[in-house]
């Protein structure tokens, strides 16, 4: 496998072409691949790093949809099972002029649901610098969460460093109680941890950025946690108590919100594959924030590298 893995559900978003209009009235809809691990993945790839992907996909036409922008982007698929017995995971997202759109899921019982780590044959972690982990999929179902312990274990006896984004989806939990309980259990198990600033609160009951760090780097395992804080910036601290604020960057209009988590995650996750200082991955992650929320797709506003460092020069 590649240097960058991850493991989740991509997703087909289907996303309102009509402006502020509620989803049960929407009749026009663009489709595009989404899934928060897959964001990241298109992400890293466009900034020129080498990502292998783990999931399953139904064997019908958003299954196919998904592979062909999979392989479209060079994303490694060889561990991506298809599954003739269970549909591959969809969503809708309405189109609003401000704040963040109304998602409705079609995503029960698909086929990345019922993946199963040994389905996907033996994994060669002996290459991998970094397994990105989203609490998306240790919602999706009991099995999937599995697969996250188990490749926590292997990414540990392989040295390879972990991050994970807690990407708190409360439609996909059973209580609140449950969803903080175990997002903060993977949370502990991981290196760098990114919250967002209401997440964090959620999470942890911390009210500021600094209290949320505090919280994760108390924990057995990380040594970076990055708070995430939308139009704002980030709040960065490490195990040595160093801190680093980095601010958004400004954009003209903002077209969809929804991916710009994942962009920030990319930008950040790029910057550390490259061992730049924090502060360049800080810039890189909110300058990928920047693109993201000017495109409609949850993904299709990521630049290339090429793109990405004009900006940064320019900004
Ligand atoms: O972070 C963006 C994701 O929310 C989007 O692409 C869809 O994965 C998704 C989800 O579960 O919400």
């Amino acid at each position: 496998m590649r240097e960058f893995v991850t493991i989740g559900e991509p997703l087909v978003a289907y996303s309102a072409q009509e402006v502020n209009v509620p989803l049960d009235q929407v009749t026009d809809f663009s489709r595009y691949p989404a899934g928060a691990e897959l964001n990241v993945t298109f992400g890293l790839t466009r900034l020129g790093r080498q990502c292998t992907y783990l999931t399953a996909l139904g064997s019908d036409n958003n299954g196919e949809f998904l592979q062909h922008a999979l392989s479209a982007e060079q994303i490694d698929t060889e561990q991506i099972k298809v599954d003739p017995e269970a549909p591959t995971g969809i969503y809708f997202k309405e189109r609003v002029t401000a704040g963040d759109p109304q998602i409705e899921y079609a995503r029960k019982n698909t086929a990345a649901s019922r993946l199963q780590l040994a389905d996907l044959g033996e994994l060669d972690f002996s290459k991998v610098k970094l397994l990105h982990l989203t609490g998306i999929a240790a919602a999706i179902s009991p099995t999937m969460f599995k697969n996250i312990e188990e490749l926590i274990l292997i990414a540990r006896q392989n040295d390879t460093l972990i991050s994970f984004d807690p990407n708190i989806r409360p439609a996909l939990w059973s209580s609140a109680e449950q969803m903080k309980r175990v997002l903060n259990r993977i949370a502990g198990q991981c290196d760098i941890v990114l919250p967002g600033l209401g997440e964090g609160r959620q999470l942890t009951g911390g009210k500021t950025a600094s209290e949320i760090a505090d919280f994760y780097l108390n924990l057995a395992t990380p040594k970076l946690v990055v708070v995430k804080n939308g139009s704002t910036g980030a709040y960065a601290k490490d195990e040595q108590g160093t801190v680093i604020e980095s601010a958004a960057f400004q954009v003209d209009q903002v077209v969809d919100t929804v991916g710009a988590g994942d962009g920030f995650a990319a930008g950040l996750l790029s910057g550390i594959l490259a061992q730049l200082p924090l502060a360049e991955s800080l810039r890189r992650a909110n300058a990928m924030g920047a693109f993201a929320v000017q495109s409609e797709g949850d993904n299709s506003g990521y630049p290339d590298l090429a793109r990405l460092t004009t900006f940064l020069a320019n900004n």
